[in-house]
């Protein structure tokens, strides 16, 4: 297991489109356990597989607590099939380092995806894990939370990553 290092905007690789996964191999499920290692450190509440530079259809995803035991999810060529209600979340992104911002996205979810050992799942969500896999299904077709913004926050959420960046360069 390895913590994998996480692609930053404007990084390319995060614009790519994912590819499907046709078989669990043992390298798929080790690719698995370094995502969740990834997350886990970061820490964020999820993980696209192109965050870490690997253009394939997967992401993980914990909303658990600090103090409630996790709930780790695995999504393989997951597939959102339907979508209702609206609501505005206020996101962050692990590729957008300091960069928060509410986002409109459908209040519930059902997705349908493969899991960690290949057997499909149907799963309806409400609330951060709803928004948390609309997240990181974006990550997969490379839309990234600020193609989601107002033309106004996109400018001030890239300008404070620059400076951040900048701040962290010089550091
Ligand atoms: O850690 C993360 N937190 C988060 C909060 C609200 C909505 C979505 C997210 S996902 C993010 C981790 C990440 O960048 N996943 O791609
Ligand atoms: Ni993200």
């Amino acid at each position: 297991m390895a913590i994998r290092s996480i692609l930053h905007y404007p990084d390319k690789r995060l614009r790519e489109k994912a590819q499907p996964i046709d078989v669990v191999t043992p390298e798929i499920v080790a690719l698995i356990e370094d995502m969740k290692e990834t997350m886990y450190a970061a820490p964020g509440v999820g993980l696209a597989a192109p965050q870490i530079g690997v253009a394939l259809r997967l992401f993980v995803i914990d909303t658990a607590g600090d103090d409630e035991p996790s709930e780790l999810c695995v999504f393989i060529n997951p597939e959102i099939v339907a979508r209702d209600g609206e609501v505005l979340w206020n996101e962050g992104c692990l590729s957008f380092p300091g960069v928060h911002e509410e986002i409109d996205r459908a209040e519930r979810v059902t997705v349908r995806a493969l899991d960690e050992r290949g057997r499909a799942f149907e799963l309806e969500a409400d609330g951060l894990l709803a928004v948390a896999i609309q997240h990181e299904n974006d990550h997969l077709d490379g839309v990234l939370m600020v193609d989601r913004m107002s033309v106004l926050k996109r400018r001030l959420a890239l300008r404070k990553l620059q400076k951040k960046q900048a701040e962290s360069a010089n550091a």
